[in-house]
């Protein structure tokens, strides 16, 4: 593979451990833990790995360990660092000792299934140490949850003497994860399973997990191509520039590139659904900013827009929880076929209740169709397929001409469009990223050391030097709820959305107001990897703001 003068250099980097995780480590246990909902439920499920304790890593004397295989697998949508997770446990397991293998399931958690797997190397790990990307072993959405699964997962997993499985994945895939664990668990099967909490979407976090890894990267990457668009806006002062960016649901990405960028508008679903605002306010809002800015001579701006947006409007949500009913088949608990999306689209329209349909009557066609069409193997949305940036310029355009007939506004309005999203999911990773995931990858292998399974690999303190970070584990039970998927009741890691009264938001909302007049605009430029430490080594507003 050809290389680039800066990955050359970049593969030389060492990233940094915790203090704790430098030698030995002995595992101190906290009290006993409880799901944050549905406890009797949760309990009963997961009778194994229920109540284990969150584990703190301090520096102590460990006995030397046998050789140990153990396997890894990168589930869902790609995240930097990945690779760094790869390189760290492959390091974490060699240092315990040298003649410990690791193996990667191909493609996402359907390898483990299929069988499809290579062993790592030294010369292998190294070619992707400190890269983006998931492709030294690829990914994929296959949803571990059937037990017919599971068995065939431990057929291979005999067959190469593998005693414990990472899993790299969002909210989704480390509950299946906990499932796995549990399976194995109860069937005495001897195999644990560790998750490490992935996605750009900065939606798994919770008390014990401060981010998860790849959302530092990818807003720095977003906020990057949104200084560059600012200053183009500024310099030609012509558009307003409509900028949708990924997150499946919650809005973080948004909240984070508005404070590293302050542009003159973005929107945050959870505000949307806390207001209950219709696709009709957020129009007006974002018009009102449009022809206030117009009226001090500036025609141009920025407005972002999370990539959920249309779940979190009241009346939209409401219609595709039904739609989410209708498009399961009872029976099985599976999406239904259909044989074209036409025959989809009338038998959902055939199915909903007559408020739902006027609703979905009232979007834009496209919009319809895509609500209507299938969903991921998780059963969500695909919202990044949703061109919620052209929709919503495209209306804002029919009610400034409104505004503009009745008197009411005088500018000139001419919209581009982006989406950020697989821009920055692969992005090389920051020396955040680098460093908090290769001591995730690490610290997953004290976790299979110390006998644990259920656990997710945690590291905390980050906003602190690497030197002061936190490593241990938590169950992943206890970020557990049931929540209804598919036309039943699941359990299910509870997913975190932007709280609105944090501290990140409340920065943004103080400050929302000067942006949208002024042009305040900030151009953060590209990541830098070497340089002075306030430059290189930050960690993300929110999190800086969430743990001041
Ligand atoms: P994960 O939750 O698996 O990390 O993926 C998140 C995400 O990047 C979302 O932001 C986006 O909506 C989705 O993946 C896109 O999925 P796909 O890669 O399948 O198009």
């Amino acid at each position: 593979m050809k290389k680039s003068a800066l990955q050359i250099a970049r593969a030389a980097y060492q990233p940094k451990l915790p203090k704790a995780l430098k030698g030995t480590v002995v595992a101190k246990e906290g009290a006993a833990t409880q799901s944050v909902g549905n406890q009797d439920e949760i309990k009963a499920m997961f009778p194994n790995t229920y109540g284990m304790p969150v584990i703190t890593f301090e520096e102590g004397n460990a006995p030397q360990m046998e050789a140990i295989n153990v396997g890894i697998i990168l589930s869902g949508g790609q995240a930097p660092g990945g690779h760094n997770v790869i390189s760290g446990l492959y390091d974490g397991v060699k240092t315990l000792n040298p003649n410990s293998k690791l193996y990667g399931f191909l493609m996402g958690p359907g390898g483990l299934v299929d069988h499809k797997y290579v062993e790592f190397t030294d010369e292998f790990i190294d070619e992707y140490r400190n890269t983006g990307g998931f492709d030294i072993i690829g990914s994929g959405r296959t949803k571990l949850e059937k037990e017919s699964q599971f068995e065939s997962g431990i057929e291979i997993l005999r067959e190469l003497g593998i005693k414990a499985l990472v899993i790299i994945g969002g909210d989704d895939s480390n509950t299946n994860a906990c499932v796995l664990a549990e399976y194995y668990a109860a069937k005495n099967y001897g195999v644990q399973v560790i998750g490490c909490p992935k996605t750009i979407d900065g939606d798994l976090k919770n008390e014990q997990i401060e981010t998860s890894f790849g959302f530092d990267t990818a807003c720095k990457t977003y906020s990057e191509l949104i200084g560059n668009i600012q200053r183009d806006c500024n310099s030609a002062r012509k558009y307003w520039h409509f900028i949708k960016l990924m997150g499946r649901s919650a809005s973080h990405i948004a909240l984070e590139c508005a404070l590293q960028t302050q542009p003159n508008a973005c929107l945050i679903s959870e505000e949307v659904e806390q207001k209950e605002m219709s696709l009709n306010d957020v129009v007006t809002y974002l018009a009102q900013i449009v022809a206030d800015r117009a009226a001090d001579g500036n025609n141009f701006g920025t407005v972002l827009i999370p990539e959920g947006l249309i779940e979190f409007i009241p009346a939209i949500k409401k219609l595709i929880a039904e739609l989410n009913e209708v498009l399961t088949d009872p029976a099985t608990g599976e999406s239904r076929e259909f044989g074209s999306a036409e025959e989809q689209i009338s038998f959902v329209k055939g199915n909903i209740a007559a408020d739902n349909l006027a609703v979905l009557e009232s979007l834009p066609a496209d919009v319809a169709r895509q609500l209507c069409l299938d969903r991921d193997p998780h059963g969500n949305v695909q919202v990044s397929l949703i061109e919620t940036e052209k929709l919503l310029s495209r209306m804002v355009a029919d009610k400034l001409a409104e505004w503009k007939k009745e008197g009411k506004y005088n500018g000139k309005f001419s919209a581009q469009h982006h989406f950020f999203g697989y821009e920055g999911r692969c992005a090389a990773p920051s020396n955040y990223d680098a460093d908090y995931c290769y001591s995730l990858g690490f610290n997953a292998s004290r976790l299979i050391a110390n006998g644990k399974t259920g656990y997710m690999s945690i590291i905390k303190n980050t906003t602190a030097p690497a030197e002061e970070w936190i490593a241990g584990g938590v169950p992943i039970t206890m970020m557990m709820n049931m929540e209804r998927r598919n036309g039943a009741m699941k359990p299910v890691i509870r997913k975190a959305l932007v709280e609105l009264d944090g501290a990140p938001f409340k920065f943004f909302a103080a400050n929302r107001e000067e942006w949208a007049k002024n042009t305040a605009y900030i151009y953060p430029g590209p990541i830098q990897y070497w340089g002075p430490t306030e430059v290189c080594d930050q960690c993300t507003k929110t999190l800086a703001l969430e743990q001041k």
